[in-house]
């Protein structure tokens, strides 16, 4: 099983769909094993966003993140990087296809609602900068005997 890092972004939060959200991911059969509100401090903002520092949108980007509350989240499931990108949709809500997340709820790219871990790599990274192991809690799903063929 893998584990992803899910963001609900602070213009998700304002705008009421962080229950939307959470039930897609879970509707999809995905397991959320940590979950916190909280708001995102300039250092945090920084390392989180890192691989972007230098470019153009990098200022923008780090007041908008730290700008308001988010839901950050651990998801668990097989292959839950990738499955969780293709729930989130592409990075431009505009070009984000219908039954996506951003292409269901967005239309500008610096607004685009929820962030997803990109690699496992990133993953790692992601969600150690957010939680602690202690925060990460393991549980059953009834259904996973159903969602899962071996
Ligand atoms: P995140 O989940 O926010 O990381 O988005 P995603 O991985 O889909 O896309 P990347 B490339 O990581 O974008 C990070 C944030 O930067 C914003 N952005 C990106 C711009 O505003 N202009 C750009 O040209 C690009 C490439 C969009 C992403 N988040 N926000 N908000
Ligand atoms: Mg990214």
């Amino acid at each position: 099983m893998e584990q992803t890092f899910l963001m609900v972004k602070p213009d998700g939060t304002a705008r009421g769909i962080v229950g939307e959200v959470i039930s897609r991911i879970e509707a999809k059969g995905l397991k959320i094993v940590a979950m916190k509100m909280m708001e995102i401090d300039e250092g945090l903002a920084k390392r989180h966003y890192g691989e972007h520092e230098g470019k153009p949108f990098f200022a923008d980007l780090v007041s908008f993140i730290t700008s308001g509350p988010v839901v950050a989240m651990v998801v668990e499931g097989r292959e839950a990087v990738n499955v969780c990108r293709a729930l989130i949709g592409a990075t431009d809500p505009k070009e984000a296809g219908p039954g996506t997340i951003r292409g269901d709820f967005g239309i500008d790219v610096g607004r685009n609602l929820v962030h997803g871990s990109d690699s496992l790599a990133s993953a790692e990274r992601e969600i150690s900068l957010f939680f602690t192991p202690e925060e990460i809690i393991e549980y059953k799903r009834t259904d996973e005997d159903w969602l899962y063929e071996n």
